[in-house]
């Protein structure tokens, strides 16, 4: 097994990647906060099939969580993912929260518009902008050809889109299918915080997440569609929901037709832990 390679500094990336660059070859950056699992390797994987060269960064990023959320007890576990990513990425990129965010860094990025129009701009106010402020820092640390993010996070993919198109910045941004345990549970690494008992309630998020897709199929109007998958997150024992909504696919805006694709999406709480999902209508 070959090991990757780990950078923790812009400088060392950038000279790390300098003679694939030279030599046009493809590079692709899959962005991670670490903690990795299936939903992870698959977007290592694909990159790796298009590009010469894929580095994955590993970076749990301050700048997205809120001061009462997760951040000191997100799950860190260096070694074993570098272990997961031996033969699998070229390069790792793990720079210090000090590299990231010298003293005196004072910029962020804010998006306003659709995409950060309510769902988790409503409930986590510092994410959306925090992981565009990380993600664009990324971006011009690897200055990749490609960069992967999971429609598991599908607010956070539209925003990176938006991101990379109003600064011009010469990446494709691609997205990757959401990975599944057998129950269909989205893979997350926040599912590490579930007790056995709180496991088999989040995996009827997606099973609720399904019916509402079908409810809307089957032409149930959008508000009670809405309402009956927060009912039956609640009946199945989620401690609390902060949003099920149905969206245009593209702008995320409630939608003003039937025929444009729709997507549904949820966030909601089981015990203290908060999971995310989402399926195309
Ligand atoms: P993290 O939660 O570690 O996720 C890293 C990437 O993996 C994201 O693009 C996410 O959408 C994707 N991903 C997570 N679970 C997945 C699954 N089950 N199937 C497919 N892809 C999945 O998202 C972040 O980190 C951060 O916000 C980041 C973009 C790195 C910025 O800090």
């Amino acid at each position: 097994m070959r090991s990757t390679p780990v950078v923790a500094t812009v400088r060392e990336l950038r000279a790390h990647l300098a003679p694939a660059r030279k030599a046009g070859r493809r590079i692709g950056l899959v962005p991670t906060m670490g903690a990795l699992h299936e939903g992870h390797l698959s977007l290592v994987r694909e990159t790796q099939a298009r590009c010469a060269t894929t580095v994955v960064s590993i970076f749990v990023n301050p700048a997205q969580f809120g001061p009462n959320e997760d951040f000191s007890r997100y799950p860190r576990t260096f070694e074993s993912d570098r272990k997961k990513l031996a033969d699998l990425a070229d390069l790792i990129f793990a720079p210090s929260v000090e590299e990231m965010y010298p003293d005196g860094f004072a910029t962020r990025i804010d998006i306003s518009g659709p995409a950060t129009a309510g769902l988790e701009s409503e409930f986590r106010p510092h994410f959306l902008s925090g992981v565009a402020t990380v993600v664009a820092k990324l971006l011009i640390a690897a200055s990749p050809d490609e960069a992967m993010f999971g429609e598991k996070d599908y607010q956070q993919l539209l925003v990176i889109r938006r991101l990379a198109a109003d600064l011009g910045l010469p990446v494709d941004i691609v997205g990757g299918t959401t990975v599944r345990e057998a129950d269909g549970l989205a893979m997350s690494s926040r599912n590490a915080y579930l007790s056995s008992a709180e496991r088999e309630i989040a995996a009827k998020l997606n099973v609720v997440l399904a019916d509402v897709a079908k409810q809307v199929q089957q032409n149930v109007a959008i508000p009670m569609a809405e309402a009956s998958g927060r009912e039956a997150l609640l009946r199945y024992g989620f401690t609390s929901v902060d949003y099920v909504a149905v969206r245009d696919a593209e702008t995320l805006l409630p939608r003003d037709g039937i025929h444009e694709p729709a997507r549904v999406l949820a966030a909601a709480r089981v015990g203290s832990t908060r999971l995310i999902d989402n399926l195309p209508v």
